[in-house]
């Protein structure tokens, strides 16, 4: 394994920043550092935590440009999404802090005494962390481990380091204890793996790929350790006849090129009922056409390139040469991992139908009932997101009870809100990040009761 991370733009292949590999023994100094730092952390009055991480939370407001050129440049999204990328770790800085005062127990009434129903916090919370939205995500699980009174370990993913690297800076800078949130930037299996591993460790939040969250939650199981999985997807977007084409047409593109399709919640199966297939996809043309391809620096651009060559290679692995292409959308020559917004049309049993294939490329696939349909967007071991286009309330609320899925959405493609619960269905993950229950998952509970009987 190297010592050291090259990390390139992947718009131009330029190195932007070699960064060091976290090696085991780091890690456990990391883990010591870190439950010293906790214990301190944790006795501080609730309302000191909350000003420290609302601190860290303007801090990073008065840094948001800083963050947002920083993941322009290491994972190549386009400007305006970076914005929004680096606000989302500000607001949930501040919704966590707004929790930590409201992280209640419960007194519940029994006979013979008082019993009180407590939260503690875990200890030492490892964050192993994607590159598809780097800051989002690190701060998803790091935010509420905080609020709820541990330290976390943030493992960020080999190619995306840098925006985790300068929250950490920021933390300190917001006046967070010296220990308390640590980056350890390094290669999956060796520093990942040291954290799953450590028995210092009492939780791992994990957001990537299903065969790693599998054998993560394996390795946690030896030591019955706390685990949170946000594994990948192959979400429908299924529009039936009675819904407003034009608007669902219009829509589309983005539910499945919006970070280059690098989404967990990407929309990539497109289920048309038979009698608007035809109309659907000619509307669907223009608008895939219209998503402008390029420089992520440029206020205008759309979508950016893939992460990295071995992602474009992937990609490219779902459309052979003899694919069954609909509609192809352009992408820039030269250095870059560029790939072309592509829809193919096909079978529900293809591979590029059923495996997630995490680059702009959706398959369209005809239905001809609402029972088909739900069939359709359940035949899939994932369960993360989905859309449901139609104007009859009563068939929204009848398809979205049917299909296995954490977060649907109507007329709609929109699936990620702070403050709503986020995560999956089957193997798709396991727990919810996000909304009011998120400090909750970072607790153990405690029941004590007190007796009354005289001594
Ligand atoms: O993921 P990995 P990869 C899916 C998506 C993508 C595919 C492969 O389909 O094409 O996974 O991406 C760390 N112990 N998703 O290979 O390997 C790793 O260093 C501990 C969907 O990049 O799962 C990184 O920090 N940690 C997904 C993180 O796990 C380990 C987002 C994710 O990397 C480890 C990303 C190990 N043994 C990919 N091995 C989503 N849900 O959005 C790797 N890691």
């Amino acid at each position: 394994m190297p010592s050291e991370h090259q990390i390139l733009n992947p718009a131009t292949e330029e190195v932007i920043a070699t960064v060091p590999a976290t090696t085991p023994a780091e890690v456990d100094a990391a883990v010591a550092r870190a439950a010293r730092a906790q214990a301190q952390w944790a006795a501080l009055a609730p309302g000191d935590r909350a000003r420290l991480l609302r601190r860290f939370a303007a801090t990073v407001d008065t840094h948001l440009e800083e963050l947002a050129q920083l993941e322009v440049r290491e994972a190549g999204h386009p400007v305006g999404n970076a914005r929004w990328e680096a606000g989302n770790a500000r607001d949930l800085l501040e919704y966590a802090a707004g929790g930590i005062e409201r992280l209640t127990g419960a007194q519940i009434p029994v006979a013979g005494g008082l019993n009180l129903t407590l939260h503690e916090p875990l200890g030492v919370v490892a964050v192993i962390a994607p590159w598809n939205f780097p800051m989002p995500i690190a701060a998803w699980g790091t935010a509420p481990a905080l609020a709820a009174g541990n330290a976390v370990l943030l493992k960020p993913a080999e190619t995306t380091p840098l925006t985790a690297l300068r929250l950490a800076e920021l933390g300190l800078a917001a006046g967070l204890p010296e220990g308390l949130f640590q980056v350890l930037p390094g290669a999956g299996p060796v520093a990942g793996n040291a954290l799953v591993e450590h028995p210092g460790v009492a939780k791992v939040v994990f957001t990537g790929s299903t065969g790693v969250g599998k054998q993560i939650m394996a390795k946690c199981a030896a030591g019955v350790k706390r685990v949170t999985l946000e594994l990948g997807g192959k979400s429908p977007n299924i529009v039936f006849a009675d819904a407003d084409i034009e608007r669902a047409a219009a829509a589309a593109p983005g539910s499945f090129l919006d970070n280059t399709g690098q989404d967990c919640c990407a929309r990539s199966r497109i289920l048309v009922q038979r009698s608007v297939y035809d109309r659907f996809l000619e509307l669907l043309e223009p608008a895939v056409k219209a998503v402008t391809v390029g420089d992520p620096a440029g206020p205008a651009t759309g979508m950016g390139p893939l992460i990295s060559a071995a992602q474009r290679d992937r990609v490219r692995s779902y459309v052979p040469d003899d694919a069954p292409v609909a509609i192809r959308g352009e992408a820039p020559e030269g250095k870059g991992f560029w790939y072309p917004a592509t829809v193919l049309e096909g079978r529900p049993e293809d591979r590029a139908a059923t495996e997630e294939i995490f680059g702009p490329v959706a398959v369209v696939l005809p239905f001809e009932d609402e029972a088909e349909a739900v069939r359709l967007a359940n035949a899939t071991d994932y369960g993360l997101s989905g859309s449901i286009w139609t104007r009859d309330v009563g068939r929204a609320l009848r398809v979205s009870g049917a299909v296995a899925a954490g977060n649907l959405s109507v007329n709609s493609h929109s699936s990620v809100r702070y403050w709503t619960p986020f995560g999956g269905y089957k193997q798709s993950g396991l727990g919810r990040e996000l909304g009011p229950d998120a400090l909750a998952a970072f607790t153990e509970t405690k029941n004590v009761f007190i007796s009354t009987e005289e001594q």
